[in-house]
């Protein structure tokens, strides 16, 4: 193949692999969603798309057949003649424009308001606090806070209070719902609904500083009776240690000043720097769903948590030895819900 074709193929091969990547099962698929509030922002998406598309069908597709119709041909020797103003055709596109952002701005405003106001009826309460580089998810009413997860009740209204511990954030579950900042000093609200049980994760979206790529967080919604176990789980926690080396954990939690920065529910350690570690042992993530929760990843985080989270507030303990790092990771395993 010669240069130029060898590089239109190589242009049009790299195309195809994008287009193909997209049609992979993507979890944060605003154009898939699964709850109330995210199909209604997708209906507002498609409707501005079906009349951007419309009107860029009206005007390109007699553009071509004009240029294609009308072009010079060989022996033309005319010029073409000139015409200027058609009262007829200027009002129909000054009309037209004016009618089609009408069109897109009735069901805006009206979809602003209904997202705005939060439906009548029960709703869970949550407070959302954005901290550098996790979140932080408490439930006023039940008495819980923890991190990473937050966990609702499929099918029920979620009343979202935002707030930021340090810089602005900002809360999204692409498939729950639209952005929202999360501003120091200020509540702002939003709710939303997920249909089903499932795991639906999020992200920070608002550039917050050196790992802000890492702050993630999934929701975890339940059937209402799991949500309730949860709860109650979450309100009478295990916190004795389970084994001999669980316990040993626990005397090194204390004596390295962890309890200073955690919170375990139940136990002395009422530390609100960093997230509340309660019934930390069942969660599927940890540190904002950079690891999984193992031992090994567990491990690896007390002992360098900056070679994860680069800027983490967290201090390293680099002088615990192997069998301390066991002892701790043992203990905080053991904490359930
Ligand atoms: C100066 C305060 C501070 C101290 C002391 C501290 N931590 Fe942390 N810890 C944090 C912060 C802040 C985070 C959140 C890090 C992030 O995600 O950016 C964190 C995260 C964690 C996590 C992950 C929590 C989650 O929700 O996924 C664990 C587990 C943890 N710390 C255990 C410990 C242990 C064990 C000790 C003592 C050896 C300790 N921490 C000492 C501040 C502290
Ligand atoms: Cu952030």
């Amino acid at each position: 193949m010669r240069g130029p074709v060898r590089r239109l193929a190589g242009a049009a091969l790299a195309a195809a692999a994008l287009l193909l990547g997209g049609c992979a099962a993507l979890p944060q698929d605003v154009l898939a969603p699964h709850g109330t509030v995210a199909r209604m922002e997708l209906g507002l998406i498609e409707r501005s798309l079906g009349i951007m598309v419309g009107v860029a069908a009206a005007v390109y597709i007699p553009l071509a057949y004009i240029l294609l119709r009308y072009r010079e041909r060989p022996g033309d020797g005319r010029a073409p003649g000139t015409s200027e103003g058609n009262t007829l055709l200027e009002g129909v596109w000054t009309v037209l424009p004016f009618v089609l952002l009408v069109v897109l701005a009735l069901p805006t405003f009206r979809d602003t308001f209904r997202l705005a106001t939060l439906p009548s009826g029960p709703a869970v309460d949550v407070t959302v606090v954005g901290h550098q580089w996790w979140w932080e998810f408490d439930y006023p009413a039940y008495g819980i806070v923890t991190a990473d997860e937050m966990h609702i009740p499929a099918g029920a209204v979620i009343d979202i209070t935002l707030r930021s511990a340090d810089v602005i954030h900002a809360f999204w579950v692409p498939t729950l719902a639209g952005k929202q900042d999360a501003i120091p000093g200020l509540d702002l609200h939003m709710w939303l609904e997920a249909d089903r049980p499932g795991v639906y994760p999020g992200q920070c979206a608002e550039f917050c500083g050196l790992s802000h790529a890492l702050m993630r967080f999934d929701v975890v919604a339940q059937s209402p009776a799991a949500f309730q176990s949860w709860v109650s789980g979450m309100q009478h926690p295990v916190t004795a240690p389970q084994s001999s080396l669980a316990a040993e954990g626990e005397v090194l939690f204390a004596q390295l000043g962890c309890a200073g920065c955690h919170t375990i529910q139940g136990t002395s350690a009422q530390g609100k720097v960093g997230p509340n570690l309660t019934g930390i042992g069942s969660r599927r993530v940890i540190v904002a769903g950079a690891l999984a929760n193992n031992p090994a990843d567990l491990g690896q985080w007390l002992h360098d948590p900056a070679s994860i989270i680069p800027g983490t507030v967290m201090p390293s303990f680099p002088n615990l030895n192997g069998s301390q790092l066991q002892a701790i990771t043992a203990y905080l395993e053991g904490l359930r819900v």
